[in-house]
């Protein structure tokens, strides 16, 4: 059951496109304060009550202990002490006696304190009482995650080919640097799919534009790249360059579709492009307008986009450096003192900070509205013009689309990428907790940068790495400028990452039949191991495995130079190695504690007993699976059937009958 209460006028998100009548009287769990010095919930939380949630966040799968603020962040540190990364997913699920979901759809900065402060005590407030509160109460967590799926809308689906394994770095530039990737990727038969194109390809950084001198004639890049079976994935920025002339930013200007500053004039804000003007994605008009642009590239080819920049990210502005050169001046015009160096390193640092937000405003309905209120909405409006527009432009295609910033509500536009991770074993470790989180949100289409953004990777760090993301529904390696290149051919024994990568292709039938029977029944691709098996104490506290879909259990290696782990198996499973020369260790595991081997080039899994997993051969593209030919492997003790999900990978008939096949097994004959 979902019971809505409505406090103050709250903003209308459209995260919950479901329409619930608000409920009377006081909730039915915690106590609620609203009144003009802002909103606070608070509710007592029994002991080893655990809390889950909140999508995107740092710490484990259990919240319980921290505190977290959705503010979205250009955050380039993920360290455990942050608060706020780039998404606000204000949904939690306390694990109690009667399992409760709650989600508070509100725009602005919301601080979530889960028995930080006070061990048993869990406090979300914010500044302002204008809010929707929604109480979700079911049998159980699963089921609470269910409704409050449902309640928000269907997920975004990608099509096939982006859950292919694909390569990223920030600094390909020109033809000769995707080429060479590809060369490399081919010639030692490591799969691919697709290479990302970074701020690099556009002329000057400005949106929907592709440098003319690199890229003389980029519609035959893009099918050269193609015949390879390669898809190029661009990214767009949301801020717009501020240059007379470009007819992005002159179109804006004519139909004031920017974010205004104080005096009502353009708001101009410096992110890579120099000076640029931030589209004001809240008015469905512009939206649109924005939306369509993508058209120039879908035209040139292209079939998937990736939007960066957009909580939005804000390097300066010119009144910041303004006052900073004042300060500056200051300091230059008499003798240093002791204070001066810490005065210098904030005021440098403050230039990008969160004050920025309340110097522009969203103009709606003939109402201005400061950005920082609604500041939590920008990313979330940014992919939703996209995502429009694509139902416009190519209505029975489907194209991929992930976001850097995001609120619950654009899960049904589009996936998201959790950002500037680093090469940190640690970070490992957050991308597995992350990922049943964001499935709680509605994000299914979503990963880490495999191997780390920031920092030097190593070896056997990249190769954890993808072997845990071989099962993330987006399987991107992606680094930044300046690191320790990240392609796996540069490093020692290619056919150690052929291999494991070639396991993602190998899962694909049943990961991508899982992933779009996730979306389609609002379930959880991914889940905590205490969704499973709610009643088992020691399953409860796993924060390291996870379920997958149907059949599997998870439990990647995330130490450095562990030669295995140490499993919790909470039903008997059969133990799956996929050894580097192809064939499979099969073992069959009882209920329990375990100690497995895994060597760097191999790939664990479990399947749960009576359970089928289907593998299909070894391929270097999505498009070159034999789906056809399925092997089915189990540990079969009664005959055992698998709906597997099955389709063009492309177009939007997902209810057609034909795409659901039952695959059976029998026990082996003694
Ligand atoms: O200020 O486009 O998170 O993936 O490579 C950095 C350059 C801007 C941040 C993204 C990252 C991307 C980078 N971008």
């Amino acid at each position: 059951m979902i019971q809505k209460y409505k406090y103050g006028i709250p903003f209308e998100t459209d995260a919950v496109p479901q329409s619930i009548p608000c409920a009377q009287g006081t909730p039915s769990c915690g106590t609620v304060t609203a009144d003009e010095s802002g909103f606070r919930f608070t509710c007592r939380m029994s002991d080893n009550e655990a809390v889950y949630g909140l999508g995107e966040a740092l710490r484990g799968i259990n919240k319980r202990g921290g505190r977290y603020v959705s503010f979205n962040t250009d955050q380039l540190f993920h360290m455990e002490d942050v608060l706020s990364l780039y998404a606000s997913h204000n949904f939690l699920l306390l694990a109690g006696e009667c399992p409760t979901g709650l989600f508070f759809d509100y725009p602005g900065g919301l601080e979530f304190d889960i028995g930080f402060t006070q061990q048993d005590m869990l406090t979300v407030s914010c500044k302002h009482a204008d809010l929707y509160l929604y109480i979700i109460t079911g049998s159980s967590l699963t089921d609470v995650v269910k409704q409050f799926r449902h309640a928000i809308g269907r997920s975004y689906i990608a099509p096939k080919w982006a859950m292919g394994y694909a390569q990223s770095r920030w600094g390909y530039a020109v033809p000769q640097d995707f080429r060479e990737v590809v060369d490399h990727y081919r010639k030692h038969h490591i799969p691919l799919d697709a290479v990302y194109m970074d701020i690099d390809y556009m002329e000057r950084f400005k949106d929907f534009t592709v440098n003319q001198e690199t890229f003389p004639d980029f519609p035959a890049f893009v099918s050269e790249m193609q015949e390879r079976g390669i898809h190029l994935v661009p990214i767009i920025d949301a801020a717009v360059k501020a240059e007379a002339g470009y007819p992005v930013c002159d179109e804006g200007l004519e139909n004031d579709f920017f974010c205004t500053d104080e005096q009502g004039k353009p708001f101009e804000a410096a992110v890579w492009p120099g000076l640029t003007y931030l589209p004001d994605f809240l008015k469905p008009e512009v939206r649109q307008w924005f939306g369509e642009k993508y058209h120039i590239l879908i035209d040139q080819g292209i079939e998937g986009f990736w939007n960066d920049m957009n909580e939005p990210a804000i390097f300066y502005t010119m009144q910041g450096m303004e006052e900073f050169r004042k300060e500056m001046q200051d300091f230059l015009s008499r003798p240093a003192e002791e204070a001066d160096w810490f005065r210098v390193r904030s005021l440098s640092s403050g230039l990008c900070g969160n004050s920025n937000y309340q110097q522009f405003y969203h103009n709606l309905n003939g109402e201005r509205i400061c950005h920082e209120q609604l500041h939590n909405l920008y990313g979330y409006n940014m992919t939703r013009a996209a995502g429009e527009a694509f139902e416009q432009l190519c209505p029975d295609k489907r194209l991929l689309l992930f976001s850097r910033s995001s609120y619950i509500g654009s899960h049904r536009f589009g996936g998201i990428w959790t950002g500037d991770n680093a090469s940190w074993w640690p970070h490992l470790l957050l991308n597995i907790q992350m990922m049943p989180s964001l499935n709680m949100c509605g994000y299914l289409f979503s990963g880490a940068d495999i191997g780390g953004f920031g920092a030097d990777v190593s070896r056997d760090l990249l190769l954890r790495w993808l072997a845990f993301g071989i099962f993330t529904p987006l399987m991107r390696n992606h680094s930044a400028k300046d690191t320790r290149r990240q392609e796996c051919f540069r490093f020692e024994h290619p056919e150690d990452f052929a291999h494991v990568i070639g396991v993602r292709y190998r899962l694909l039938p049943y990961l991508y039949s899982e992933y779009i029977k996730a979306a389609l029944n609002d379930e959880m691709y991914f889940r905590p191991l205490a969704f499973d098996y709610p009643e088992d104490a020691a399953a409860r506290e796993v924060e390291d495995q996870l379920m997958l879909g149907d059949g599997l259990m998870i439990a990647p290696v995330y130490l450095q130079n562990a030669s295995g782990r140490c499993v919790y198996l909470p039903e008997d499973m059969l133990f799956v190695k996929f050894l580097p020369d192809g064939t499979l260790h099969q073992e069959p595991l009882s209920k329990g504690l375990h100690r497995i081997s895994a060597a760097l080039n191999e790939v664990p899994l479990f399947i749960k007993k009576n359970h089928i997993l289907p593998l299909a051969a070894f391929a270097e593209t999505v498009a070159a699976l034999d789906e056809t030919h399925l092997e089915l492997i189990g540990w079969i003790t009664e005959p055992t059937s698998y709906t597997l999900y099955q389709d063009d990978g492309l177009t939007k008939d997902y209810s057609n009958p034909q795409h659901y096949l039952t695959l059976t097994k029998e026990p082996a004959k003694p």
